[in-house]
């Protein structure tokens, strides 16, 4: 396997939304080196507050491979503080929304250089390799798509929803505004033309993923790509790690399991690996065609996230390629 991937046409394309899906990044991150990975990020959460250009699943990806996110959240920066924000809530501002000291200097180098004309693939190039991260991390857009919902109590901005409400509403309708006249970076269709195996993150698939999806031309490319395409579930034992994706698969009516996931990235997939809790599922699984692979999928060390990583490679490499 590691000669295998140092051959240079070997190339991991990962597709992530934040916290769950950074994790595994991570893992990859660690155990490929630079040119063997790349990372297509979420904008759909991207928006503007207090005048900045907020990216947060690029920034915790970015904050997560250099080892410089908060631990307790998963997002934002370790041993930030929020004094600026007591002085937006003083003046009787939106604070529900939590920018901290340190991490606001990203969101002003953001904002700046996006207003002298860098795109936002290379306003995120400039700002990962300042902070020492050496595996390409695009967002799927530089044009903007934003995650818009109809729920039971309006129509919510996709931070209004998940921060803002705590992601209590019923969502009833998922847009992304603005994906028809988006198209991908040149970056992310080379990536995906070059790539050697296309991973699905365990990131919520209709909030992380679906936005990258929509995206015209990626979903097609996945689509006809003939090499592996895996995912790792984001449901374990009818539970997400963290996040709405099981509330929102039951209120859709859709079965809270891998099957339900499998079920929605339908065409896009050759393969899934599920927890060893959902091990009774994989017979099912596999009726249909689809390889799986069972292990402990929840990522809560550092170790956690090399060995699946370790584990998801190997994998595909004997039984996918
Ligand atoms: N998540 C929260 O639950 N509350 C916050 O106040 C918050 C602030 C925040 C600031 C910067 C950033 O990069 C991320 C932030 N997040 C916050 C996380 C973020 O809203 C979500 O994790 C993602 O958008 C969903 O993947």
């Amino acid at each position: 396997m590691e000669e295998r991937l140092k051959k240079p046409g070997d190339h991991v394309v990962l597709l992530v939304g934040g916290v769950g899906g950074a994790k595994l990044a991570l893992g990859l991150a660690r155990v490929l080196p630079p040119g063997s990975l790349t990372i297509i990020v979420n904008t759909g959460d991207d928006f503007n507050h207090l005048g900045l250009h907020i990216s947060p699943d690029v920034d915790t990806v970015m904050y997560t491979l250099s080892n410089l996110v908060n631990p307790k959240t998963g997002w934002g920066l370790n041993d930030d503080s929020l004094h600026a924000m007591r002085m937006v809530r003083r003046y009787g501002g939106p604070d529900w929304f939590s920018l901290g000291d340190k991490d606001l200097g990203t969101h002003l180098m953001r904002t700046q250089l996006l207003s002298e004309g860098l795109t936002l693939t290379e306003v995120t190039g400039k700002l990962c390799s300042a902070l020492g991260v050496e595996h390409p991390l695009l967002p799927m857009s530089d044009d903007p798509v934003r995650t818009v919902l109809d729920t039971d109590q309006g129509t919510l901005n996709f931070q209004e929803y998940f921060v803002r409400e705590r992601w209590q509403p019923v969502a009833r309708d998922i847009r992304f505004e603005g994906s028809e006249k988006a198209t991908p970076s040149e970056a992310v269709l080379a990536a995906l033309e070059q790539a050697s195996m296309i991973v699905i993150g365990p990131s919520n698939p209709f909030l992380s993923i679906d936005p990258i999806l929509s995206v015209p031309g990626i979903r097609e490319r996945i689509e006809s790509a003939s090499v592996p395409r895996v995912a790792i579930s984001p449901i374990i034992a009818g539970k997400a790690v963290k996040g709405p994706t099981a509330k929102m698969m039951a209120e859709m009516g859709i079965d809270v399991s891998p099957v339900g996931v499998i079920d929605h990235y339908r065409n896009l997939l050759d393969g899934i690996i599920l927890d060893e809790a959902d091990g009774t599922l994989r017979d099912k699984i596999e009726s249909i065609g689809m390889h799986t692979s069972a292990q402990q999928i929840l990522m809560e060390t550092q170790n956690d996230k090399i060995r699946l990583a370790v584990t998801l490679l190997h994998w595909v490499e004997e039984n996918l390629s």
